[in-house]
């Protein structure tokens, strides 16, 4: 195996132990860590929830000798961490340790680390190496650094809709509830994404025709903080979504919404649209939102070229009229599935 390859392989089981903290690293990115020594693991870690350690302490933690850190590598899946944040800085700690070499899948792009981490471990004369499994490590931290490069959250679709590009029949010929267009088999895939994510987002009238629950409810994980695009203050205010306690805000043009149940939060804007929206949800710290319609609320994001992943369901059934599903513009099929009778399409914009 040359070097290239044995980093490779490191880093690739670093990369496995920071996907392990899925959305609980949020809105710290997922990281993980490895400690080599003569070719062999002596210690791992990853980053398990915001607030705690970071992966590069957990990793020389669960080494048993630390003394064998002077003549080891350690891979991290990020950039080590140079600022006092809720723990001292990472980078101090692998110069304190005396590692011999450090190896980096990819910078971090929080300006209080960014190159800084890198250059405290050079100034201590480590050699170290940046880049290895670089795209890897990226797309699996894609949220993070779309929050913190393009100072908004993580953007992702999704909609259901006939086979002949309906989301929903006409107001005058809908059933109460929802109008469902896939099979029940279809939940849990949508609970499964509705967990990877912070926030879920719809607009008002999805709240009004569909009366959603907006939770995590087909596996157990926790739900996500629920918004709801409300410009006139037009949303029910019985709605189901407002019943089970979860953390919803409102995002609105109104003040003084009558009767909402007091954990129901409004923030009033000045001027609705996609990048406004996004700022109160970055303002809140959150990485990711999934959006789950109405099809305005869809088009809206798509037309300002604002998503970066979209999920389409196809169902087998036609409806003849109704509210045409929205349509993307510039995207890369990622997958085609059939789940039973459905098609399920995954998309990313680039
Ligand atoms: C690392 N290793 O495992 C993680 C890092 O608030 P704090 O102190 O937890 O710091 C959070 C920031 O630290 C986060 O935004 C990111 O830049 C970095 N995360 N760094 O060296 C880790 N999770
Ligand atoms: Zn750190």
């Amino acid at each position: 195996m040359t070097q290239k390859e044995i980093d490779q392989k490191f880093m690739r089981r670093a990369l496995q132990l920071a996907k392990l903290a899925g959305v609980n690293a949020a809105p710290n990115p997922m990281v993980g860590a490895v400690i080599v020594h003569d070719g062999k693991i002596i210690g791992e870690g990853y980053h398990k929830l915001c607030g705690e350690a970071h992966a590069e302490v957990n990793a020389i933690n669960s080494v048993k000798d630390t003394q064998l850190c002077a003549s080891s590598t350690i891979y991290v899946t990020l950039e080590p961490c140079a600022h006092f944040g809720k723990t001292p800085p990472c980078a101090d700690l692998i110069t304190q340790n005396n590692f011999k070499r450090v190896v980096i899948a990819c910078q971090d792009s929080f300006s209080a680390v960014s190159g800084k981490g890198i250059q405290k471990i050079k100034d201590a004369g480590i050699e170290v190496e940046v880049g290895v499994l670089e795209q890897e490590a990226r797309h699996l931290n894609r949220r993070f650094f779309t929050y913190h490069e393009e100072k908004r959250p993580y953007v992702i679709l999704k909609w259901a809709e006939t086979r002949d590009g309906f989301m929903d029949r006409l107001p005058e010929e809908r059933e109460e509830g929802i109008n469902w267009i896939t099979q029940p088999k279809m939940k849990v895939y949508v609970h499964q994404w509705r967990s990877l994510e912070q926030a879920i987002m719809v607009g008002w009238k999805t709240i009004n025709n569909d009366n959603p629950q907006l939770n995590v409810r087909k596996i157990s994980a926790p739900s996500p903080h629920r918004f709801i695009i409300d410009p006139h203050g037009k949303v029910n205010v019985d709605a189901k979504v407002f019943k089970n306690g979860e953390a919803t805000t409102i995002i609105s043009l109104k003040t003084g919404i009558q009767d909402l149940p007091e954990h129901v939060e409004v923030i009033t804007l000045e001027k609705i649209d996609s990048s406004a929206v996004l700022e109160v949800i970055y303002n809140k710290n959150f990485l990711s939102v999934f959006i789950e319609g109405g099809a305005q609320t869809l088009q809206h994001f798509i037309t300002d070229e604002l998503w970066d992943e979209a999920f389409q369901l196809i169902g087998s059934s036609t409806f003849d009229s109704g509210i045409p599903a929205p349509t993307l513009s510039s995207k890369i099929l990622k997958s085609n599935e059939k789940i039973g009778v459905d098609t399920l399409l995954h998309y990313s914009k680039k």
